[in-house]
């Protein structure tokens, strides 16, 4: 059975949809670089190994990254989820994980990298927004996409609003493409991912995905 890491820094209702997805892996640890975050008892009481490793006790983030890698290596995991995870790595931190890095992130990529995204959206008035699921790479979230889901933006939302609508999609997209990992379907030519075995009906599937549940 392969087996994850799942990085947070914060509330980890994220990890709490992966661990609820009850996906064929073993979940070896929970490591945040927040000893508040709440996702930490959550994890421990699903009987989840947690670890703190806090950024704030390094000089330096080359330190912090050698920090955490030693905790994550501790748990050899065969994928490394970032869900809710605040912090930049370094590119020598995501090459010693190339390819079995994934991030949630709460825009639709390439638009509104970075963070406050649901502001920036509001901000720029755009009327589509949602989330996007990709491969990390050095290049901060600009590694290839997974999965995205869609939603709209309506006349009276504020930030709290849009980013619980967009927190529903990522709670159903990011299981999902954790699950396409660990079935090993997913493949990477450039900046594209390719879905092994995706048939017409998956399609239908990934039409599902992107149309807006409404408010
Ligand atoms: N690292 C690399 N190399 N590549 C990516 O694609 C990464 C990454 C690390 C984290 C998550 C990302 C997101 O989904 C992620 C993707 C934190 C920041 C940030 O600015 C930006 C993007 C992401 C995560 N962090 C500040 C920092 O100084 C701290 C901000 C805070 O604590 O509020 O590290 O959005
Ligand atoms: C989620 O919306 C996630 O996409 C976002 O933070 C929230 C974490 O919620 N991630 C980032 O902004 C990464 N920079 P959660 O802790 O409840 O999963």
């Amino acid at each position: 059975m392969k087996r994850i890491v799942i990085l947070i820094s914060g509330r980890g209702s994220n990890m709490q949809a992966l661990i609820e997805a009850r996906l064929p892996c073993a979940i070896a640890a929970v490591i945040s670089n927040d000893p508040r975050a709440g996702g930490l008892a959550i994890a421990a009481g699903a009987g989840i190994d947690t670890r703190v490793v806090d950024h704030r006790e390094f000089a330096t983030r080359e330190a912090f990254d050698v920090a955490l890698a030693r905790a994550i290596d501790a748990f050899s995991p065969d994928l490394l989820v970032l869900a809710g995870f605040m912090r930049i790595l370094a590119g020598a931190f995501v090459e010693r994980y190339a390819g079995r890095i994934i991030n949630i992130h709460p825009s639709l990529l390439p638009a509104f990298t970075g963070v406050r995204t649901h502001r920036r959206a509001l901000q720029e008035g755009v009327r589509v927004h949602g989330c996007t699921v990709h491969f990390v790479t050095p290049e901060l979230d600009h590694g290839p996409i997974i999965v995205q889901a869609a939603v709209p933006v309506l006349p009276a939302d504020d930030e709290a609003a849009l980013a619980a609508r967009v927190l529903r999609q990522e709670h159903r997209v990011f299981p999902l493409a954790v699950r396409w990992f660990l079935e090993g379907r997913l493949s990477v030519q450039g900046q594209r991912v390719l879905l092994e075995g995706e048939s017409p009906r998956a399609a239908d599937l990934a039409a599902a995905i992107v149309s807006p549940e409404g408010t």
